[in-house]
């Protein structure tokens, strides 16, 4: 029996979990969450990551004695060291304006194929590459980047490694040769000495500190799959190979998993990334908007009983509008009712009249935009799909798994919901050697919910034609 705790930081909270692992199975107790509150200063939208690290040293506390512990986080940002190790200010938030027309500039001068080429990742505004061009001469002060999970890893260790999972999400990773694309750094004018070592999942990232938790100085912390999109995945409980997965939460990430790249001008176009996962196969993804629109949304009207917004939705009257959940209007913080609302105006349709209307419709747009996704990744990969596993606090959402298995017409596997923290506990529980097989146990130790679909597409595939003749 192996003991770890498993720090997972999503976007909207952070938990600390501790995992009892043994052959037989496994069992996961939250021992502390907190909220992730992005603060916006001098007109500038942070990560407060101090308030996160306390979260972090609060739930190692509380999580007593383990044998290792691993960090997992949302991917993209990172924090600048100075040579002396001290932070450059508060890490940036990807959805800060600061990218602003970035991409469109880089990928002109530079060409999105040979970005696209190397990186292989998705075309998003807020990709690390962008947002380290808009540094200015603080990329100057600094002498090493470090990604979140790094970052507070550095903190409770001192070590200092980029971990590969997390690495290939930044577009300066070369998915090809799982080196950082020095070629490319050199083109953009970005310092090559910014990037520590890689560090694959399942290898040490040293120990803590004495002193910087009571009593747990010298635990081993362990480089799991540090996107916490990869420990989901690591986490889902397939059987074979023939299945996508949707990793739902603030994001909705949609795709396979190959052993390979596919970095064809297709693959570029349709929009999907290239993610490196655990054991070397690839994330093969489109990151879809997400329930971020329901968050904001929720936060917008002040309310906070989802279940209760959820039942009255399934009552309410289908496509009353239908909506991309990608549109970029979406992306920043802000009064989501009142964007949802100007793009049924932009679009010419009659925006949704209600709360329980307006999540129905999120809802349908996003059944909508995953089943693109699927199909996508089915034509592009050429892999097999006979199952949709859903994982994450999005597995809750019974409305939208039932959606997405009438939308795609595919059966829908839901759960487990806190997949990313499992994936952190079980990679850790692999590289003690307690256990050998991933998925096989958590099929064993977490019961799915299955959604079949209702078998008529007629009414999706009518939204959908109806999407395409609003969106040109
Ligand atoms: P992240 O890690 O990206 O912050 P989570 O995986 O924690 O996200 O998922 C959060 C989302 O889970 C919420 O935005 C909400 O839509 C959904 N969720 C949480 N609890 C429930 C519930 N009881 N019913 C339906 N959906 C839920
Ligand atoms: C999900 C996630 C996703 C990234 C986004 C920034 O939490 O890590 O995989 O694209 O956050």
């Amino acid at each position: 029996m192996t003991v770890v705790a498993a720090v997972d930081l999503g976007a909207s909270s952070g938990r600390v979990m501790r995992g009892r692992i043994g052959a037989e199975g496994v069992e996961l107790t939250e021992v502390h969450r907190f909220a992730n509150r992005p603060v916006r200063a001098g007109g500038t939208l942070h990560w407060d990551i101090l308030s996160l690290y306390q979260g972090v040293l609060d739930g190692l506390r509380a999580a007593g004695a383990v044998d290792s512990v691993g960090i997992d986080s949302w991917a993209i940002d990172y924090g600048l060291l100075d040579s002396s190790g001290r932070l450059l200010g508060n890490p940036v938030h990807y959805r800060d304006e600061r990218t602003a027309g970035v991409m469109e500039r880089v990928n002109a001068e530079v060409g999105a194929d040979l970005l696209y080429g190397t990186g292989g990742t998705q075309f998003l505004p807020f990709n690390t590459v962008y947002q380290l061009l808009t540094e200015g001469e603080r990329l100057e002060h600094a002498s090493t980047l470090l990604m979140i999970p790094d970052l507070l890893t550095h903190w409770l260790t001192g070590s200092v490694g980029a971990e590969v999972t997390n690495a290939s999400t930044t577009g300066l990773y070369d998915v090809r040769s799982g080196t950082w694309a020095g070629g490319l750094l050199d083109r953009l004018g970005i310092p090559a000495r910014l990037f520590p070592p890689l560090r694959a999942p399942g290898t040490s990232a040293g120990v803590l500190r004495p002193g910087v938790t009571e009593g747990l100085g010298g635990v081993p912390v362990t480089a799991v799959a540090s996107h916490d999109t990869a420990s989901a995945v690591a986490a889902v409980p397939a059987a074979t190979d023939r299945f996508a997965y949707i990793s739902s939460g603030t994001w909705s990430l949609v795709g396979v998993e190959l052993p390979g790249p596919v970095l064809t001008e297709a693959s570029r176009v349709a929009g999907f990334t290239n993610e490196g996962g655990l054991d070397g196969t690839v994330r093969y993804l489109r990151n879809v908007m997400g329930l971020w629109i329901l968050q904001e949304c929720l936060r917008a009207w002040g309310e906070d009983d989802l279940p209760a917004l959820l039942r009255a939705a399934r009552a309410a009257r289908p496509f009353a509008a239908v909506l991309d959940p990608d549109d970029p209007s979406f992306l920043p913080p802000g009064d989501m009712p009142a964007r949802i609302a100007a793009y049924c105006r932009r679009t010419g349709q009659e925006p949704p009249a209600g709360r329980p209307a307006v999540v129905r419709c999120v809802l349908e747009g996003l059944a909508l935009a995953y089943r693109r996704a699927l199909r996508d990744a089915v034509r592009l990969s050429a892999r097999e799909v006979t199952v949709v596993h859903v994982v994450g606090g999005g597995a809750r959402n019974t409305l939208l798994c039932q959606m997405t298995a009438d939308a795609t017409g595919i059966p829908v596997q839901a759960g487990p919901v806190e997949a990313a923290a499992l994936g952190n506990a079980l990679v850790q529980a692999r590289t003690l050697g307690t256990i050998t097989d991933i998925r096989a146990l958590v099929r064993q130790s977490h019961e799915v919910t299955t959604y079949e679909p209702s078998g008529d597409l007629s009414p999706w595939d009518e939204a959908e034609s109806h999407l395409g003749a609003v969106r040109t």
